[in-house]
């Protein structure tokens, strides 16, 4: 594990104190004890934050060049109220950032993408990721239109670093949030995205936008993440996005009941020993948990947990590998000492067992 000591916060947070801000799509006050943590004991966070200037979330990390690039959401307390729909987070910038290996030195390349140079953005710029192709590198985000709904839009840029110009529309055909994108090894491209509640993919299910939410009942198959082929050029859909089926152990559709597992929020696509890994968060159940495919497309089965949840409401995610180890990059709300729309990403290191499982991490040391 990465066991970096924080220099200018105490690394000891009392897991009963009271959230400041309530998350996004969180009805009401929690205290760390309700979110999971489960204790009012002191707790010792396993990781510490990798930057500490401004808050940072939902780190996408790559290794571009024989670096690693983080591209993750910028928070600010925008004194937007807070909201069910998480309109709070009202995000509006990107930074990147770089280190040359897990530990080292971590360099913040400064503003990559500002909301005011994307022509058809309204308001919340959420959880971007990264891409490169042919000597171009790709940064796809989503964030509300004028008319208040998620799409995804690309920018493009000659370093990893940017900045991005982006695109003068959003990408045909996507809606909704958090894009992931996964290069594949015969150099195909797909995208992952989705996600529900806030991120308003349970408005798609009849194939267009509709202003209601709709969710399938209980006893029947969650709405499922979203998965499309990107075209050669990276700046569009090869197709039109499929969902990603997320099946329990007995090859049945994940159900709507099933929040401890079913798909909330945070697609993430790695692969290990020729298995694809599919990880994702539960959202409301505040865990990233993982299911294994045989290919792109899935079907993904259910495995079991990545990461337990962390101190806030919303947990999110990365996976990597460089030279040899493999990475989790997350996020926490250390800093801002519960503040859930102030967050700040970490990184730990993640274990594959021999069986291919993968070993859960827990935010904290051991109580
Ligand atoms: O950062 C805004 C949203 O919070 C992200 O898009 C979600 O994944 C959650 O982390």
């Amino acid at each position: 594990m990465v066991r970096k000591k924080n220099r200018k916060f105490p690394a000891v947070v009392l897991a009963g104190m009271t959230i400041m801000a309530v998350g996004c799509q969180n009805g009401g006050t929690e205290s760390a004890g309700t979110q999971g943590t489960g204790t009012t004991s002191e707790r010792e966070f396993l990781s510490e934050p990798l930057v500490e200037d401004i808050y940072t979330a939902d780190p996408s990390a790559h290794v571009f060049d024989g670096k690693i690039y983080i591209y993750p959401s910028h928070d600010i307390d925008a004194g937007v109220p807070e909201k069910d729909d998480g309109s709070h987070f009202d995000m509006r910038d990107y930074h990147v950032y770089s280190m040359d290996e897990v530990g080292g030195e971590v360099t913040d390349h400064g503003v990559a993408l500002d909301i005011k140079d994307i022509p058809w953005a309204g308001r919340q710029l959420w959880a971007p990721d990264a891409a490169h192709k042919n000597g171009t590198y790709y940064l796809y985000f989503p964030v509300k239109d004028k008319q208040d709904i998620f799409m995804i839009g690309v920018a493009t840029s000659s370093s990893p670093a940017g900045p991005f110009k982006p695109q003068p529309e959003p990408i045909a055909n996507s809606f909704s949030i958090d894009p992931a994108v996964y290069k594949d090894g015969d150099g195909e491209y797909y995208m992952y995205f989705g996600g529900i509640w806030g991120g308003q993919l349970q408005r798609w299910t009849t194939g267009s936008y509709t202003q209601e939410d709709s969710y399938p009942a209980d006893d029947q198959p969650a709405v499922m993440p979203k998965v499309a082929r990107l075209s050669d050029d990276m700046l569009s859909f090869a197709e039109a996005p499929k969902d990603v089926q997320l099946l329990d152990e007995n090859g049945k559709p994940l159900l709507t009941a099933d929040s401890a597992r079913r798909f909330f929020e945070a697609a993430w696509v790695h692969k290990y020993n020729d298995k694809y890994y599919f990880s994702y968060s539960t959202g409301d159940t505040h865990r990233i948990v993982y299911a294994v495919g045989d290919n792109p497309y899935g079907p993904f089965t259910y495995q079991g947990v990545v990461l337990e949840p962390v101190l806030g409401w919303t947990n999110h995610h990365s996976i990597i590998e460089k030279d040899g180890k493999w990475y989790l990059f997350y996020h926490d709300t250390q800093l801002s000492g519960g503040v859930t729309h102030l967050r700040n990403i970490k990184v730990t290191e993640l274990n594959h067992r021999a069986d291919g499982s993968i070993e859960t991490v827990d935010a904290y040391f051991g109580d």
